[in-house]
């Protein structure tokens, strides 16, 4: 299974303990095209030592997310590029799992919560403690 993963890039980088936890469970279920979100090398300006254009970042990323069979996003730190991310895989009627915590004291946006249709868009409120637990469940009923 091809698994894309978003998390905060240029929108902020205070999860990234959080996205490498989500990404190691979800290398358990299948490759995640997507690790380097994950990565604590890569900055909060969206740099590491390559040299990518912006253009050849959007560009793979949407070839990769067509590629991919599931898109699970963290979307509690607010980022331009998961939103877009999350707009073009609906599009392309992905099954899209969305995780928030409401701990973090913020409001999601309405354009996302709202995008919800308990089927192939589905965002969950939960807490940083039971993020395996909640990943676990979703794969699970994703196999039956
Ligand atoms: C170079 C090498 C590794 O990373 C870079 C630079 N930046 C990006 N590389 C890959 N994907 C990116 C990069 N910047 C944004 N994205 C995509 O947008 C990721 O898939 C994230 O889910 C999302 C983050 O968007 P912003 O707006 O928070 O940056």
């Amino acid at each position: 299974m091809k698994i894309y993963f978003c998390g905060s890039i240029r929108g902020g980088r205070d999860d990234v303990d959080l996205y490498q936890r989500i990404v190691k469970k979800l290398q358990s279920y299948g490759t995640v095209l997507t690790e380097h979100v994950s990565s604590s090398e890569l900055s909060e300006r969206g740099e590491d030592a390559s040299t990518e254009s912006d253009k050849a970042i959007h560009d793979r990323d949407v070839e990769w997310l067509q590629q991919s069979d599931v898109v699970i996003a963290e979307v509690t730190q607010p980022s331009l590029g998961v939103g877009y991310e999350l707009g073009r895989a609906l599009d392309m009627k992905k099954k899209i799992f969305c995780l928030f915590r409401p701990s973090s004291g913020r409001r999601l946006s309405a354009m996302i919560r709202g995008a919800d249709d308990g089927n192939m868009f589905v965002v969950i409120d939960y807490r940083e403690d039971e993020v395996e637990s909640i990943l676990e469940d979703f794969f699970n009923r994703l196999r039956t």
